[in-house]
């Protein structure tokens, strides 16, 4: 058996049971798709993560990338890429793409559920293979000619990159310097350091398409500071012929360095140097706008969903892992016998705080999961044009929360999983270590889990105006009213209740920061003091109120009479939804506390002190 367990049954849980996508499917841009075919995906996906994709994990861990500085290239190891063939082979990649473009018109649910189980068992062959996605975000935005372009990048098999970071621009990407030279004849030359890129070289597709932000300049155009002067260009690594993608001589962007990471060692980090080495790094404007930053975040957005869904699946297959270890190691007398030194040993599942924590690694693997397929059902809504308008503003909201909360909530209970199997999760026959190696860049990368809550209070609520907010509350609200589980969830329904009043205290308090910062502007420090926390409550309560409505739906089931190897898996959606409800969401309460009553002693404290 390889190391990644999927949960095949839950993914369908949500999609069919809970979500209802069939309703969806066969319909509009879904018209070519039924139920069977989505099944069929994620059955046909489901054998190939499991076998194929996962086999390479840990050698491609062990043996990563070589670069060699004379050529500025990275190989890749050679099992790895056969895990990428297989992935390829398959032509996968048309998943996501749209139908125009050659997609297989699945909806996004079914996608991001499809997706889990390639980022699951081997993440980097996801991102090796951002080639056609990104493909598609060129053809959205580019002039006819790049949309041509966007179908080589597909029908040749680009790698692609997204370039932004440099070494005094990370999260603030508006301090960027590399600019980009307006040519007499349209092109343009970029000239600049950029640090951190993923893909940024690889020995597997014949070329690479870089998507860089850089701060153009030229004849009658005007330098303007911050994101908002960036400009968004297309940078291949070799030229190519333009009517039929063969690549031609090299061009002047060249890898310079590939860092030495503590985990997703495989997926290549890169220094990418542009115009340095005597060669023209020659791009093109894309969609002959200057509209850098928004045109990117059509990106962002993307690659956001994904680190949250991999950060998920990552947690899932630890708890698995975990579940697994736990159901065998006998280890100790039950607690009721303790004093009995001749009392037969148990299995470890037996000790009430082994439950206890696999019990809270369920709770958060299978209520993220809900989390982002919830996130995901916005944008059936947007591909399907159902309230777009609405759904879009969901759907950003929601961001933050699935990338922030589930990349933060997934390292910290993967230490969970690590630690159910005692010192025996701390070796390498085991895979836990290198997911929690693997899946700690979850909150680093795409923005870090600061920038989130910043993002998710300023822009998600703030800028938004409590809308998209409203909407969600309004659905929790609906659900608390409800009398579902006939009565059986009436306790865990308070406690959901309090929560969202917790929240509500929260979100209150930071208002009243923020508007009193017009008075004295230190008070916004006070905001910024409390935006990961209100990150994270907003992630417990999401998950609070999706593990309720699964366990709402099992116990219907449950009632229906589900055959015998359902019914442990609708007792457990009960099990859990109680637990979380009993055993999390009453600490939403401290953190309003907390929250109400910040101050700014934090801000006065000297450096020096720290
Ligand atoms: C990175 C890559 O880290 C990591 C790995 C990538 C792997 C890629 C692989 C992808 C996989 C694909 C594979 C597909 C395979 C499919 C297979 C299927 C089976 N939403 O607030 P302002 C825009 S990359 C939307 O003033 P500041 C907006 O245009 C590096 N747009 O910002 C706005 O204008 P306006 C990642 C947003 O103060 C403008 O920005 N780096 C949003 O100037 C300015 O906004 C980061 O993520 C949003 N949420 O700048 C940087 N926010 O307001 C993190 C802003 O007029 N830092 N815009 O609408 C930040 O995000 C900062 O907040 C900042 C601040 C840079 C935006
Ligand atoms: P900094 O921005 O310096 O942040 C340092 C700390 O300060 C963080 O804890 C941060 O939360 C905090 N901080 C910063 N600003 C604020 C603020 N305003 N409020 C509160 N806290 C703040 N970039 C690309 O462009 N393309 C890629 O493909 C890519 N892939 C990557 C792959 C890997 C493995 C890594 C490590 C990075 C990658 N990056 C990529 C870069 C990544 O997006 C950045 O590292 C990230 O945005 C953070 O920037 P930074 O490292 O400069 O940290």
């Amino acid at each position: 058996m390889g190391h990644y367990k999927s949960n095949l049954r839950d993914l369908e849980f949500n999609l069919f049971e809970v979500l209802k996508v069939q309703e969806r499917l066969g319909t509009g841009p879904f018209e070519q798709a039924d139920e069977d075919t989505a099944r069929g995906v994620l059955t046909e996906l489901n054998n190939l993560a499991t076998g194929p994709l996962a086999e390479s994990f840990a050698d491609a861990d062990r043996n990563p990338p070589v670069f060699d500085p004379a050529t500025h290239s990275a190989t890749l190891p050679e099992s790895f890429k056969k895990s990428f063939k297989a992935l390829w082979d398959g032509e996968w990649y048309r998943l996501a793409l749209p139908n125009e473009l050659g997609g297989f018109g699945i909806p996004p649910t079914v996608q991001w559920a499809a997706s889990e189980l390639i980022l699951g068992a081997n993440p980097a062959i996801y991102m090796y293979m951002a080639g056609p996605n990104f493909a598609s975000v060129v053809y959205r935005n580019g002039t006819e000619e790049q949309k041509r372009w966007a179908q080589i990048m597909i029908d040749r098999g680009w790698g692609a990159t997204m370039v932004l970071t440099e070494p005094d621009a990370g999260s603030d990407v508006g301090a960027g310097r590399t600019k980009a030279v307006l040519q007499e004849d349209g092109s343009w030359h970029l000239d600049g350091v950029k640090r951190f890129i993923t893909s940024g070289d690889q020995d597997m597709t014949e070329n690479i398409m870089h998507l860089v932000l850089a701060r153009p300049e030229g004849p009658g155009i005007e330098p303007k500071p911050g994101t908002k002067g960036l400009s968004l260009f297309l940078v291949p690594k070799f030229l190519f012929d333009t009517e039929t993608g063969e690549p031609r001589e090299r061009n002047g962007a060249f890898v310079t360095n590939v860092e030495h990471k503590m985990g997703l060692k495989v997926s290549t980090t890169c220094e990418v140097t542009f115009g340095q080495h005597g060669v023209p790094a020659k791009g093109w404007l894309l969609g002959e706008v200057h509209d850098g930053i928004a045109q990117m975040f059509q990106v962002i957005e993307y690659a956001r969903m994904m680190v949250g869904t991999k950060a998920i699946a990552t947690l899932s297959t630890g708890y698995l892992n975990a579940l697994e270890f736990a159901k065998e190691r006998v280890q100790s007398a039950d607690l009721t016998r303790m004093t009995d030194k001749t009392a037969p040993r148990v299995t470890i599942i037996n000790h009430p705080d082994v439950r206890r924590s696999l019990m809270l690694q369920k709770a958060y693997a299978e209520g993220l999961r809900a989390v982002y397929l919830y996130t995901a059902s916005f944008q059936d809504r947007i591909a399907a044009g159902d309230n777009v308008e609405l759904a879009e503003r969901v759907n950003d909201l929601l961001l933050p929360i699935v990338k922030g909360v589930g990349s933060e909530r997934g390292y910290e209970l993967l230490a969970q999983s690590l630690q159910t199997l005692g010192g025996s999760g701390f070796l390498q026959d085991y895979p836990i270590e290198q997911y929690i190696r693997d899946s700690k860049i979850d909150t680093l990368y795409e923005g870090t889990t600061a920038i989130q809550s910043l993002d998710f209070f300023f822009r998600k609520i703030i800028r938004d105006k409590g809308q998209a907010l409203a909407f969600v509350a309004g659905e929790v609200q609906k659900f608390l009213e409800s009398e579902g589980g006939n009565g059986r969830l009436k306790e865990e329904r308070a406690l959901l209740k309090q929560a969202l009043e917790d929240l509500q205290g929260m979100l209150g308090a930071m208002i009243g920061f923020l508007t009193s910062s017009q008075e004295d502007v230190r008070n916004i420090y006070k905001v910024g003091q409390n935006s990961v926390r209100l990150l994270m409550s907003a992630g417990d309560l999401l998950v609070g109120w999706q593990l309720l409505r699964q366990a709402e739906i099992a116990l219907a089931a449950l009632d229906a009479g589900a055959s015998a190897k359902d019914k442990a898996f609708y007792e457990g959606k009960v099990a859990v939804a109680s637990f979380f409800a009993k055993n999390v969401l009453p600490e939403l309460s401290a953190r309003r506390r907390i929250t109400e009553t910040t101050d700014n002693a934090l801000m006065d404290v000297d450096e020096a002190a720290f």
